[in-house]
């Protein structure tokens, strides 16, 4: 494997969880490299499942180093929650690392987040509401607070008094909101603090050194490339870079350092939050995809919009992130539809051309419309496959159509949610 970067190609939610889980078998070190817990992975495990947010899902194996790195943003309640939870479910914490250079996501961030999105109305991102974009936005503004400041009490306070004069007041004056005593918060991040401090740890040596030893190193992006800051479908994206290009960033470790770059694919589309969505079933198709999918928000449990698999975007993806495998997951379940239909282009509605890039720019997007390749379906006996070519034909269609318009070889097939049920290629 050595150093592995595995990234999402669509709006999150692409089933990362289940292929970051099997990679983390073989991994000695599994690193988180931006967004926060906005993130939402869950595992199933023997028929136990494991929500987790900010915790690499490599903790759920003994002896794995699990790495929280320089890019992403900590709620210190939620990752003291999960630690918590983690341990009640009888997880050893041992493995875990946490960058002293990580921003904090603070009380005022979330209080932000909230009352940006309500003033905005029609105009709201459909963010997750959990302080991410203000958090990153103080990051680089240069007012915000990291890990490092957490540990030293004078500073911290010194730090967070001068930043809630401002936060206060734009809390008060612009939102019509109660702002924040300096007390209220310190006392509780301090004592936050005395549970995070054995964990945190030299990241960047931590992961540098394994990676020259050729250890089996797993980055993990959160979301997906269509919600990175620069390449997603801005403004509707998050305040982040999930693109591969990211983990150099939010890890520390130079792209030269970096063998494999896995995407994953969902066999359809789905997305949470506003945005534009060329490929979107807005009727019984798209309902019945969102039931038989669980197609509901790990972190915020709103129901995701549904469509058609996009092959433009996923080839936009492997081109930003140089994607040298795909793994494609959810084959099972669009297990029973008749026919099935995939974007393999675009048709601009206004000059009738057609298109093979994904279009910058939201007004470019709306006037697309997408040109479809209709497949056969397949039914249930999909799940019990345990090589590629048990599938039933029409599914070995579906993947071969991917690999030929994404370039792109599919190494990994999932079907189910359980660890066994997936199927490899390389
Ligand atoms: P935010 O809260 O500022 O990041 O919201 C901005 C937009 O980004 C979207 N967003 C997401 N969309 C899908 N999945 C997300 N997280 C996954 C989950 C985790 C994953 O399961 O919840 O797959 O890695 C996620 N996080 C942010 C959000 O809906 C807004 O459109
Ligand atoms: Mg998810």
């Amino acid at each position: 494997m050595p150093a592995v970067v595995l990234v999402g190609t669509q709006w999150g939610d692409e089933g990362k969880g289940k292929i970051i889980d099997y990679l983390s078998a073989q991994a000695d070190v599994v690193v988180r490299y931006q967004g926060g817990n906005n993130a939402g992975h869950t595992v199933w495990v023997d028929g136990r499942q494991f929500k987790l947010r900010l915790i690499p899902s490599g903790i759920l194996y003994p002896g794995t180093v699990c790495v929280i790195g320089h890019g992403v943003v900590i709620d210190p309640r939620v990752l003291v929650e999960e630690m918590d939870y983690l341990a009640g479910q009888g997880v050893d914490l041992a493995g875990l690392r946490i960058s002293p250079a990580a921003h904090l996501i603070m009380p005022y961030h979330i209080r932000i987040d909230e009352a940006d999105e309500d003033r905005k109305g029609a105009n709201k991102i459909g963010t997750t509401r959990r302080g991410i974009g203000p958090a990153y936005m103080d990051k680089f503004a240069r007012v915000g607070l990291r890990v490092v400041d957490l540990l030293e009490k004078d500073e911290f306070e010194r730090r967070l008094e001068a930043v809630l004069a401002e936060k206060n007041a734009l809390l008060e004056r612009v939102y019509g909101l109660p702002g924040f005593t300096l007390r209220e918060i310190a006392d509780e991040y301090l004592a936050l603090a005395e549970r995070i401090r054995p964990y945190v740890a030299n990241t960047v040596e931590i992961i540098g050194e394994a990676v020259e030893k050729g250890k089996n190193v797993l980055f993990e992006g959160a979301q997906g490339t269509l919600l990175d800051i620069d390449f997603g479908t801005y403004p509707y994206v998050t305040a982040s870079h999930p693109i591969a290009g990211g983990a150099c960033i939010g890890a520390g470790v130079g792209p030269t350092r970096i063998d494999r770059v896995i995407g994953v694919v969902k066999a359809y589309t789905s997305r949470v939050g506003e945005g534009p969505f060329p490929t979107e079933l807005k009727g019984a198709t798209g309902d019945w995809i969102r039931e038989a999918g669980h197609e509901y928000g790990t972190v915020t449990g709103r129901p995701r919009r549904v469509g058609w698999l996009d092959l433009v975007m996923v080839r936009y993806s492997a081109r930003v992130s140089g994607l040298t495998d795909l793994a494609v997951t959810r084959l099972d379940t669009l297990a029973g539809l008749q026919k099935l239909r995939v974007a393999v282009a675009y048709r601009d509605r206004e000059t009738g051309e057609v298109v093979r890039e994904f279009p910058v720019g939201l007004r470019a997007l709306a006037r697309m419309e997408p040109v479809y390749e209709e497949l056969e379906g397949w039914g249930e006996e999909i799940a019990r496959a345990t090589r590629y070519e048990e599938l039933p034909a029409a599914a070995r269609r579906y993947v071969e159509l991917i690999e030929a318009e994404t370039g792109v070889p599919v190494a990994v097939l999932g079907i189910g949610y359980e660890r066994h049920q997936a199927i490899h290629r390389r």
